[in-house]
Protein backbone atom coordinates (compact mmCIF):
# COMPACT_ATOMS: atom_id res chain seq x y z
CA UNK A 1 0.00 0.00 0.00
CA UNK A 2 0.98 3.23 -0.60
CA UNK A 3 2.04 5.71 2.74
CA UNK A 4 -0.23 8.61 3.20
CA UNK A 5 2.00 11.06 1.60
CA UNK A 6 2.33 9.58 -1.46
CA UNK A 7 -1.88 8.92 -1.72
CA UNK A 8 -1.99 13.05 -0.99
CA UNK A 9 0.22 13.29 -3.76
CA UNK A 10 -1.21 10.71 -5.76
CA UNK A 11 -4.61 12.70 -5.07
CA UNK A 12 -3.46 15.93 -5.78
CA UNK A 13 -1.21 15.57 -8.83
CA UNK A 14 -3.73 13.31 -10.33
CA UNK A 15 -6.15 16.03 -10.10
CA UNK A 16 -3.85 18.18 -11.46
CA UNK A 17 -2.89 15.77 -14.48
CA UNK A 18 -6.13 14.62 -15.43
CA UNK A 19 -6.97 18.28 -15.34
CA UNK A 20 -4.33 19.92 -17.60
CA UNK A 21 -4.36 16.74 -20.01
CA UNK A 22 -8.58 16.99 -20.28
CA UNK A 23 -7.77 21.32 -20.86
CA UNK A 24 -7.39 20.89 -24.80
CA UNK A 25 -10.68 18.61 -25.03
CA UNK A 26 -12.72 20.65 -23.01
CA UNK A 27 -16.16 21.54 -25.05
CA UNK A 28 -15.50 18.68 -27.77
CA UNK A 29 -18.22 16.45 -28.01
CA UNK A 30 -17.66 12.39 -27.19
CA UNK A 31 -14.96 10.62 -29.07
CA UNK A 32 -16.71 9.09 -32.04
CA UNK A 33 -15.57 5.71 -31.71
CA UNK A 34 -14.27 3.45 -28.49
CA UNK A 35 -10.76 4.53 -29.59
CA UNK A 36 -9.34 7.89 -26.98
CA UNK A 37 -5.99 6.88 -26.95
CA UNK A 38 -5.60 9.50 -29.52
CA UNK A 39 -7.14 12.38 -27.41
CA UNK A 40 -4.72 11.44 -25.17
CA UNK A 41 -1.98 11.36 -27.02
CA UNK A 42 -2.76 14.65 -28.70
CA UNK A 43 -2.65 16.28 -25.12
CA UNK A 44 0.49 14.11 -23.95
CA UNK A 45 2.37 15.63 -26.39
CA UNK A 46 2.21 19.02 -25.25
CA UNK A 47 5.23 20.00 -23.87
CA UNK A 48 4.31 21.61 -20.79
CA UNK A 49 0.66 20.41 -18.92
CA UNK A 50 -0.86 23.47 -17.91
CA UNK A 51 -3.68 23.18 -15.04
CA UNK A 52 -6.99 25.16 -14.79
CA UNK A 53 -9.37 26.31 -12.14
CA UNK A 54 -9.47 22.69 -11.31
CA UNK A 55 -6.20 22.61 -10.11
CA UNK A 56 -5.98 26.36 -8.28
CA UNK A 57 -8.71 25.57 -6.45
CA UNK A 58 -7.68 21.82 -5.18
CA UNK A 59 -4.49 23.15 -4.15
CA UNK A 60 -5.80 26.66 -2.37
CA UNK A 61 -8.07 24.08 -0.13
CA UNK A 62 -5.33 21.92 0.54
CA UNK A 63 -3.04 24.21 1.79
CA UNK A 64 -6.13 25.94 4.08
CA UNK A 65 -6.67 21.97 5.76
CA UNK A 66 -3.53 22.10 6.58
CA UNK A 67 -3.86 25.46 8.39
CA UNK A 68 -7.45 25.19 9.85
CA UNK A 69 -8.59 21.45 9.67
CA UNK A 70 -12.05 22.05 9.59
CA UNK A 71 -12.43 24.78 6.90
CA UNK A 72 -13.05 28.50 8.26
CA UNK A 73 -15.33 29.78 5.58
CA UNK A 74 -14.30 33.32 5.66
CA UNK A 75 -10.33 32.25 5.86
CA UNK A 76 -11.11 29.69 2.92
CA UNK A 77 -12.22 32.33 0.53
CA UNK A 78 -9.19 34.58 1.69
CA UNK A 79 -7.12 31.62 0.30
CA UNK A 80 -8.74 31.28 -2.89
CA UNK A 81 -8.39 35.06 -3.73
CA UNK A 82 -5.20 34.92 -2.99
CA UNK A 83 -4.85 31.71 -5.42
CA UNK A 84 -6.92 32.91 -7.72
CA UNK A 85 -5.48 33.78 -11.62
CA UNK A 86 -8.04 34.75 -13.63
CA UNK A 87 -7.29 33.11 -16.88
CA UNK A 88 -7.31 29.53 -15.42
CA UNK A 89 -10.77 29.11 -17.39
CA UNK A 90 -12.63 29.84 -14.27
CA UNK A 91 -16.92 29.16 -14.35
CA UNK A 92 -18.95 32.64 -14.98
CA UNK A 93 -20.58 32.35 -11.63
CA UNK A 94 -16.93 31.76 -9.80
CA UNK A 95 -15.76 35.30 -11.58
CA UNK A 96 -18.87 36.78 -9.97
CA UNK A 97 -18.31 35.27 -6.80
CA UNK A 98 -14.63 36.15 -6.89
CA UNK A 99 -15.73 40.16 -7.35
CA UNK A 100 -17.89 40.06 -4.48
CA UNK A 101 -16.03 39.02 -2.13
CA UNK A 102 -13.02 41.59 -3.22
CA UNK A 103 -16.08 44.17 -2.66
CA UNK A 104 -16.15 43.11 0.91
CA UNK A 105 -19.52 40.92 0.62
CA UNK A 106 -19.42 38.64 3.31
CA UNK A 107 -18.95 34.38 2.26
CA UNK A 108 -22.13 33.79 3.35
CA UNK A 109 -24.19 36.72 0.87
CA UNK A 110 -21.78 36.28 -2.37
CA UNK A 111 -22.63 32.69 -2.43
CA UNK A 112 -26.55 33.61 -3.25
CA UNK A 113 -25.09 36.74 -5.44
CA UNK A 114 -24.68 35.15 -8.73
CA UNK A 115 -26.90 32.64 -9.03
CA UNK A 116 -30.02 33.02 -6.07
CA UNK A 117 -30.35 29.39 -5.21
CA UNK A 118 -26.22 28.99 -5.53
CA UNK A 119 -24.35 27.21 -7.73
CA UNK A 120 -24.91 23.39 -8.92
CA UNK A 121 -21.44 23.58 -10.79
CA UNK A 122 -19.25 20.93 -10.47
CA UNK A 123 -16.40 22.97 -8.61
CA UNK A 124 -16.85 22.42 -5.16
CA UNK A 125 -16.35 18.89 -6.12
CA UNK A 126 -13.56 18.81 -8.97
CA UNK A 127 -11.09 20.93 -6.08
CA UNK A 128 -12.59 18.17 -2.65
CA UNK A 129 -9.48 15.67 -3.03
CA UNK A 130 -7.47 16.79 -0.06
CA UNK A 131 -11.06 16.38 1.48
CA UNK A 132 -11.18 12.62 0.89
CA UNK A 133 -7.68 11.95 1.54
CA UNK A 134 -7.77 13.75 4.77
CA UNK A 135 -10.77 12.11 6.11
CA UNK A 136 -10.25 8.21 4.45
CA UNK A 137 -10.63 6.98 7.60
CA UNK A 138 -13.80 8.81 8.90
CA UNK A 139 -16.60 9.37 6.78
CA UNK A 140 -19.02 11.47 8.77
CA UNK A 141 -16.35 14.15 9.33
CA UNK A 142 -15.55 13.55 5.81
CA UNK A 143 -18.74 14.16 4.57
CA UNK A 144 -19.38 17.63 6.91
CA UNK A 145 -16.27 19.32 6.00
CA UNK A 146 -16.70 18.60 2.47
CA UNK A 147 -20.13 19.91 2.89
CA UNK A 148 -18.52 23.36 4.91
CA UNK A 149 -16.27 23.98 2.05
CA UNK A 150 -18.71 23.66 -0.90
CA UNK A 151 -20.69 25.56 0.90
CA UNK A 152 -18.10 28.84 0.61
CA UNK A 153 -19.19 28.87 -3.03
CA UNK A 154 -21.68 26.44 -4.07
CA UNK A 155 -24.34 26.51 -1.46
CA UNK A 156 -27.12 24.80 -4.49
CA UNK A 157 -28.06 21.22 -2.50
CA UNK A 158 -26.56 19.82 -5.85
CA UNK A 159 -23.39 21.46 -6.33
CA UNK A 160 -22.81 20.16 -2.49
CA UNK A 161 -24.27 16.81 -2.98
CA UNK A 162 -21.63 16.25 -5.83
CA UNK A 163 -18.78 17.46 -3.73
CA UNK A 164 -19.43 15.19 -1.17
CA UNK A 165 -20.04 12.23 -3.27
CA UNK A 166 -16.55 12.98 -4.94
CA UNK A 167 -14.97 13.25 -1.42
CA UNK A 168 -16.32 9.75 -0.21
CA UNK A 169 -15.10 8.09 -3.49
CA UNK A 170 -11.40 9.55 -2.71
CA UNK A 171 -11.53 8.32 0.67
CA UNK A 172 -12.92 5.08 0.09
CA UNK A 173 -10.17 4.52 -2.96
CA UNK A 174 -7.72 5.95 -0.44
CA UNK A 175 -9.31 3.76 1.93
CA UNK A 176 -8.72 0.70 0.19
CA UNK A 177 -6.19 0.95 -2.48
CA UNK A 178 -8.68 0.57 -5.71
CA UNK A 179 -11.83 2.04 -6.61
CA UNK A 180 -13.89 -0.31 -8.81
CA UNK A 181 -17.63 -1.03 -9.56
CA UNK A 182 -18.13 -2.48 -5.65
CA UNK A 183 -16.87 0.94 -4.23
CA UNK A 184 -18.81 3.13 -7.07
CA UNK A 185 -21.95 1.34 -6.00
CA UNK A 186 -21.58 2.17 -2.17
CA UNK A 187 -21.61 5.77 -2.98
CA UNK A 188 -25.64 5.45 -3.90
CA UNK A 189 -26.35 5.85 -0.46
CA UNK A 190 -24.05 8.40 0.67
CA UNK A 191 -25.80 10.92 -1.95
CA UNK A 192 -28.61 13.14 -0.65
CA UNK A 193 -30.52 14.43 -3.88
CA UNK A 194 -32.00 11.65 -6.53
CA UNK A 195 -30.40 13.04 -9.22
CA UNK A 196 -26.53 12.23 -7.62
CA UNK A 197 -28.14 9.45 -6.38
CA UNK A 198 -30.03 8.20 -9.99
CA UNK A 199 -26.63 9.27 -11.64
CA UNK A 200 -24.06 7.14 -9.86
CA UNK A 201 -26.40 4.04 -9.99
CA UNK A 202 -26.57 4.63 -13.58
CA UNK A 203 -22.75 5.03 -13.64
CA UNK A 204 -22.58 1.89 -11.96
CA UNK A 205 -24.24 0.20 -14.40
CA UNK A 206 -22.13 1.16 -16.97
CA UNK A 207 -18.98 -0.05 -15.68
CA UNK A 208 -20.10 -3.62 -16.52
CA UNK A 209 -21.81 -2.20 -19.82
CA UNK A 210 -18.97 -1.20 -21.01
CA UNK A 211 -16.85 -3.96 -21.64
CA UNK A 212 -19.81 -6.45 -22.32
CA UNK A 213 -21.56 -4.23 -24.67
CA UNK A 214 -19.04 -3.38 -27.81
CA UNK A 215 -22.01 -1.31 -29.58
CA UNK A 216 -21.82 1.57 -25.97
CA UNK A 217 -20.48 4.31 -27.17
CA UNK A 218 -19.05 7.48 -25.55
CA UNK A 219 -22.09 9.58 -26.81
CA UNK A 220 -24.59 6.68 -25.05
CA UNK A 221 -22.58 7.20 -21.49
CA UNK A 222 -22.08 10.93 -21.90
CA UNK A 223 -25.85 11.13 -22.96
CA UNK A 224 -26.64 8.76 -19.67
CA UNK A 225 -24.79 10.48 -17.07
CA UNK A 226 -23.63 13.56 -18.20
CA UNK A 227 -20.68 15.49 -19.19
CA UNK A 228 -21.35 18.97 -18.38
CA UNK A 229 -20.38 21.82 -16.00
CA UNK A 230 -22.70 20.72 -13.15
CA UNK A 231 -22.31 18.46 -10.21
CA UNK A 232 -25.09 15.91 -10.88
CA UNK A 233 -24.20 16.06 -14.61
CA UNK A 234 -20.43 15.25 -14.59
CA UNK A 235 -19.54 13.64 -10.80
CA UNK A 236 -21.23 10.43 -11.92
CA UNK A 237 -19.27 10.57 -15.56
CA UNK A 238 -15.81 11.21 -13.47
CA UNK A 239 -16.51 8.05 -11.09
CA UNK A 240 -17.52 5.91 -14.42
CA UNK A 241 -14.43 6.74 -15.40
CA UNK A 242 -12.81 5.88 -12.62
CA UNK A 243 -14.53 2.61 -11.52
CA UNK A 244 -13.94 1.59 -15.48
CA UNK A 245 -10.38 2.34 -15.86
CA UNK A 246 -7.88 0.05 -15.77
CA UNK A 247 -5.17 2.26 -14.21
CA UNK A 248 -5.18 6.42 -13.99
CA UNK A 249 -4.16 6.63 -17.48
CA UNK A 250 -6.94 4.88 -18.75
CA UNK A 251 -8.89 6.38 -16.47
CA UNK A 252 -7.93 10.10 -17.85
CA UNK A 253 -8.48 8.38 -21.37
CA UNK A 254 -12.11 7.23 -20.85
CA UNK A 255 -12.59 11.15 -19.44
CA UNK A 256 -11.03 12.61 -22.08
CA UNK A 257 -13.41 10.76 -24.77
CA UNK A 258 -16.26 11.83 -23.14
CA UNK A 259 -15.68 15.53 -24.20
CA UNK A 260 -17.64 17.96 -22.80
CA UNK A 261 -16.08 19.42 -19.13
CA UNK A 262 -13.10 17.25 -20.19
CA UNK A 263 -11.21 18.59 -17.78
CA UNK A 264 -12.51 18.58 -14.90
CA UNK A 265 -13.89 14.88 -15.32
CA UNK A 266 -10.45 13.67 -15.87
CA UNK A 267 -9.24 16.05 -12.86
CA UNK A 268 -12.06 14.01 -10.55
CA UNK A 269 -11.24 10.37 -12.20
CA UNK A 270 -7.52 11.31 -11.67
CA UNK A 271 -8.20 12.64 -8.20
CA UNK A 272 -9.84 8.66 -7.69
CA UNK A 273 -7.15 7.15 -8.95
CA UNK A 274 -4.08 8.89 -7.39
CA UNK A 275 -5.85 8.24 -4.23
CA UNK A 276 -6.14 4.55 -4.75
CA UNK A 277 -2.76 4.09 -6.50
CA UNK A 278 -1.03 6.83 -4.95
CA UNK A 279 2.25 8.74 -6.42
CA UNK A 280 3.44 5.85 -8.03
CA UNK A 281 -0.08 5.63 -10.18
CA UNK A 282 0.90 8.71 -12.19
CA UNK A 283 3.20 8.07 -15.33
CA UNK A 284 6.15 9.43 -14.47
CA UNK A 285 6.11 11.07 -18.38
CA UNK A 286 2.90 13.46 -17.39
CA UNK A 287 4.78 14.14 -13.58
CA UNK A 288 8.08 15.69 -15.69
CA UNK A 289 5.70 17.64 -18.01
CA UNK A 290 3.42 19.32 -15.23
CA UNK A 291 4.11 23.14 -14.92
CA UNK A 292 6.03 23.95 -11.93
CA UNK A 293 6.07 27.88 -11.82
CA UNK A 294 5.38 29.07 -8.43
CA UNK A 295 2.86 27.02 -7.18
CA UNK A 296 3.23 24.07 -9.49
CA UNK A 297 4.30 20.23 -9.55
CA UNK A 298 6.99 20.76 -6.74
CA UNK A 299 4.32 23.16 -4.55
CA UNK A 300 1.85 20.41 -5.42
CA UNK A 301 4.58 17.47 -3.85
CA UNK A 302 4.86 20.33 -0.57
CA UNK A 303 1.14 20.36 0.17
CA UNK A 304 1.02 16.54 -0.33
CA UNK A 305 3.57 16.30 2.11
CA UNK A 306 1.95 18.70 4.81
CA UNK A 307 -1.10 17.43 4.33
CA UNK A 308 0.07 13.63 5.24
CA UNK A 309 1.54 15.41 8.35
CA UNK A 310 -2.02 16.94 9.13
CA UNK A 311 -3.62 14.78 11.93
CA UNK A 312 -7.60 15.37 11.17
CA UNK A 313 -9.84 16.30 13.93
CA UNK A 314 -12.56 13.87 14.01
N1 LIG B 1 -28.53 28.36 -12.20
C1 LIG B 1 -28.15 28.37 -13.51
N2 LIG B 1 -26.95 27.99 -13.96
C2 LIG B 1 -26.08 27.54 -13.06
C3 LIG B 1 -26.40 27.49 -11.67
C4 LIG B 1 -27.69 27.92 -11.24
N3 LIG B 1 -28.08 27.88 -9.97
N4 LIG B 1 -25.33 27.01 -11.02
C5 LIG B 1 -24.39 26.76 -11.95
N5 LIG B 1 -24.82 27.09 -13.18
P1 LIG B 1 -19.91 28.08 -11.58
P2 LIG B 1 -17.82 26.13 -11.11
C6 LIG B 1 -24.08 26.95 -14.47
O1 LIG B 1 -19.80 29.32 -12.40
O2 LIG B 1 -18.82 25.22 -10.57
C7 LIG B 1 -14.96 25.67 -15.18
O3 LIG B 1 -14.70 25.41 -16.52
C8 LIG B 1 -23.65 28.30 -14.99
O4 LIG B 1 -23.60 28.26 -16.39
O5 LIG B 1 -20.35 28.17 -10.18
O6 LIG B 1 -16.64 26.44 -10.29
C9 LIG B 1 -14.38 24.57 -14.32
O7 LIG B 1 -13.20 24.04 -14.84
C10 LIG B 1 -22.25 28.44 -14.41
O8 LIG B 1 -21.42 29.34 -15.07
O9 LIG B 1 -18.45 27.46 -11.64
C11 LIG B 1 -15.45 23.56 -14.30
O10 LIG B 1 -15.40 22.80 -15.46
C12 LIG B 1 -21.75 27.01 -14.55
O11 LIG B 1 -22.91 26.20 -14.24
C13 LIG B 1 -16.71 24.33 -14.36
O12 LIG B 1 -16.36 25.59 -14.95
C14 LIG B 1 -20.58 26.65 -13.64
O13 LIG B 1 -20.84 27.02 -12.31
C15 LIG B 1 -17.33 24.47 -13.00
O14 LIG B 1 -17.23 25.66 -12.50
MG1 LIG C 1 -13.66 22.47 -16.41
Amino acid sequence: MPTREEIAAGALLGTFAGDALGARWEGSRPAPDRASRDRLQRSEDDAELVYTDDTQLTLALAEHLCDAPHVDAERLAATFLAHYQPWRGYGAGMHGIIQEWRKGTSVEDAATAIFPSGSFGNGAAMRVAPVGVLWADHPDTLEAVARRQAGVTHVHTLGIDGAVVQARAVGLAAGRGRFGGAELAELAGVASSDELRTGVEAAAELVDGWSADDDLEFADVAKRLGNTVTAQRSVPAALWAAATADGLRDGVELALGLGGDADTIAAMAGAVLGAAGGLQAIPPAWLRRLEDGERGRSYALTLAGRLAAVTPSV
